[in-house]
């Protein structure tokens, strides 16, 4: 195993702190058994999630000093605007306070009722936002995707037979665009090739239908391909980024991921009129096209995050320091989604409690006591997150993968804390059969896993007769 030795060195701290078990037990029940729910200081390692919750460089901190907060035609928008132009080179530049807002702005520009939406897998903001609009989200990646023993290299491709197949059923003209997420985070956190991009974009093309990019972490996309794809490895990764995005017609990202910023999107497209359309929905709803619904230091320091975050040293730690996770996990035996991800390890819950049926939670089980035991916070990304009842029985419809994402914020954590969350889910591992599964008692129509609630399951008693 190659250590990833950090490219920086601290500067600041944050305390954190150490809570006991007893402790992270009140909290659990207080909280419903939801994650969500649990104040961030009672959590030593939170690995809920990679989004919005990078360390700024000191040349960001430095760069939110230079904010000029004019509320028409700051010069933080105009550098923001060179510096995304200058990666992903379409004309138009609209900043937004977060991805969803970009997504919302797009899809409800775009995407009418009936209309589908294909994309390899939808993550749940993606879903949630064109299902709002009474149209179709259609996942059609590839189905090593679904094998979480499958260690192809680039298992966040289009599967393109199943994508014309969708195009041909929906009728073209009831598909406005076609998205690919990069890295596909609801399937691992895996990347697409540039081949199978250049090939989506040549099928699209013989139906004329636009090609989007869901782009939060294009940065580890482009470093895997460098790693990985025949052709690239004397490729700097912004020619990568270029190439990438030059098969696309526009994107959508989510800067809490890749633009190594704490809050910040954006939307950036060719075409004329669908952006006239969504600066027009932008100023209802965000403010000027020039700062988009945020301060014009929180454009300087994206501006200078989409810049450090195409560094070749800072992507090899970063990928390296999630490898190291999944690595220390593989060799013990744990069971986790591969190959690793570019920003996150996947336990596989199906397999480490396989006595716990996927009607009880157990990648909600697993999350639960992987905090009671040792104050780490991950996140389902199982039933909870995408499991639909049925209409009709109200039966739970399972999705393929029973996951918990322990996703890695960028330049958090040392790798000494990042052995501290290896060791105890090995610890966990060997006594996974006391764990017991939850059943759930409440639900919201839409995004429910923010906002549900459960209860604990003891051993022998079945959810049906929990549900009252
Ligand atoms: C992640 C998040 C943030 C999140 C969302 C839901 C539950 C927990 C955490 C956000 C994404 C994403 C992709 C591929 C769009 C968004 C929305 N991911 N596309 O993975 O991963 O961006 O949060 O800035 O609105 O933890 P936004």
């Amino acid at each position: 195993m190659r250590f990833p030795s950090e490219p920086f060195k601290i500067k600041v701290v944050e305390p954190i702190r150490r809570t006991t078990a007893a402790e992270r037990d009140r909290l659990l029940k207080e909280a419903g058994y939801n994650l969500f729910r649990i104040p961030a200081d009672s959590v030593y390692v939170d690995l809920l999630t990679d989004s919005g919750t990078s360390a700024m460089s000191d040349r960001q901190w430095a760069g939110l000093m230079l904010g000029d907060e004019s509320y028409a035609g700051s010069k933080n928008y105009y550098h923001f605007e060179e510096t995304v132009r200058s990666i992903f080179r379409y004309r138009h530049v609209i900043p937004t306070h977060q991805g969803r807002m970009a997504e919302n702005l797009l899809f409800s520009t775009v995407v009418k009722p009936g209309m589908c939406v294909p994309n390899n897998i939808h993550f749940d903001t993606t879903r949630a936002n064109i299902e709002h609009q009474g149209a179709e989200a259609v996942n059609a990646v590839v189905k090593e995707a679904y094998d979480p023993h499958d260690r192809s290299p680039f298992k966040g491709n289009m599967d393109l037979a199943r994508l014309e197949e969708i195009i041909n059923h929906a009728g073209p003209e009831r598909v406005p665009l076609v998205l690919l997420t990069i890295t596909n985070n609801s399937g691992g956190g895996q990347p697409v090739s540039m081949d199978n991009n250049s090939k989506t974009r040549a099928l699209l093309n013989r139906y004329g239908i636009p090609l989007f990019f869901d782009a939060c972490r294009f940065a580890e996309n482009c470093f895997f391909i460098k790693e990985r794809e025949p052709g690239y490895r004397d490729r700097s990764i912004l020619e990568i980024a270029q190439e990438l995005f030059s098969h696309g017609d526009g994107c959508t990202m989510s800067a809490k991921k890749d633009g190594l910023v704490n809050i910040g999107g954006f939307l950036s497209l060719n075409d004329e009129q669908w952006t006239r359309d969504i600066t027009n929905m932008l100023i209802l709803v965000e403010g000027f096209p020039t700062y988009g619904g945020l301060a014009g230091r929180d454009l300087e320091a994206m501006a200078i995050g989409l810049r450090e975050v195409l560094d070749e040293d800072y992507l090899a730690f970063r990928v390296g320091q999630v490898r190291y996770l999944g690595d220390l996990l593989d060799q013990a035996g744990v069971p986790i989604l591969k190959p690793v991800g570019g920003h996150a390890v996947y336990l596989d819950a199906k397999e480490f409690l396989p006595h716990i049926p996927q009607d009880e939670f157990p990648a909600q089980a697993l999350a639960v006591a992987l905090y009671r035991s040792y104050g780490i916070r991950g996140v389902e990304i199982g039933t909870v997150m995408f499991g639909k009842r049925e209409s009709g029985t109200g039966r739970i419809l399972h999705p393929e993968l029973e996951m918990v994402r322990l996703a890695i914020p960028r330049r958090v954590y040392t790798n000494m804390q990042i052995a501290y969350v290896a060791e105890s889910i090995v610890d966990l591992y060997g006594r996974r059969e006391s764990l017991c599964g939850l059943t759930m008692t409440y639900e919201a129509p839409m995004l429910r896993h923010f906002t549900a609630r459960f209860e604990e399951l003891s051993h022998g008693t079945p959810a049906r007769q929990m549900v009252s």
